[in-house]
């Protein structure tokens, strides 16, 4: 059995758990649930980088970023493939795999900025951070009317959309881009989205939150 480390906040999880239910191996991955920024968390045993998702594979070697993750996990099924082979429809896949992790990335930046103590906070890299996920956003926009049917492209930005949601609730990116709006309405009415939704959590053992950062301690991060 497969180990999939992870917490049930992160949007690059989240990818992953999509894409299981997606290809239908949920029964084959065991969920170890940690919190990166946690005391006690072991994550940096499993991934020196000290970052979730981490899979443990079966012969015990780990495989890390979701990127990587969801490629492995993608060759281990024998229905229609998230990752299209090679080729142009490949490389629109994981460019849009980019795009929704990339919305994901700047998100991110923006909300840990926003958390620190206020003498260590930025406003011109918030607002930087926030320049590229309206830029992406504007992008996906106008390549909406293209997207069809599900691959890690589509995954990665749902998952991006609903880490927007999850994050920034008052950004409020559908007011200009109804297409957009449209079908992430619809993907999030896919099993594999709708029960994998991100939540707040608490690891009830992970001793003080965010000791290694500038942040407010036991403030929720992800
Ligand atoms: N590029 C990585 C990013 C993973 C990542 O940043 N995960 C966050 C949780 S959402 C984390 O573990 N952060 C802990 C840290 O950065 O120290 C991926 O796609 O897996």
């Amino acid at each position: 059995m497969m180990k999939l480390r992870y917490n049930p906040m992160s949007p690059y999880v989240r990818k992953c758990t999509v894409l299981i239910e997606e290809v239908g191996i949920g029964d084959r991955v065991e969920r170890a649930p940690t919190h990166p920024w946690a005391e006690f968390t072991d994550i940096h045993t499993v991934n020196p980088l000290g970052k979730v998702p981490a899979l443990v594979r079966e012969d015990g070697g780990v495989l890390y970023d979701s990127a990587v993750i969801c490629e492995y996990l993608d060759s281990l099924h024998g229905g229609p493939r998230m990752f299209p082979a090679p080729g142009e429809a490949r490389w629109t896949a994981i460019r849009r795999q980019t795009l929704g992790e990339g919305i994901v990335d700047a998100g991110g930046d923006a909300m840990r900025e926003r958390r620190r103590v206020e003498h260590e906070r930025s406003p011109g890299w918030i607002a930087r951070q926030m320049a590229a996920v309206d830029r992406c956003l504007d992008a996906l926009e106008k390549e909406a009317p293209a997207f069809a049917g599900i691959d890690i492209g589509l995954i990665s930005i749902g998952v991006g959309l609903g880490f927007m949601d999850f994050r920034h609730p008052d950004h409020d990116w559908r007011a200009s881009r109804p297409g957009l709006a449209r079908w992430f309405a619809e993907v999030s009415e896919r099993p594999s989205f709708a029960g994998t939704a991100p939540e707040e959590w608490v690891p009830e053992d992970g001793g003080r939150l965010n000791t290694w950062t500038g942040w407010p301690r036991g403030e929720a991060a992800d």
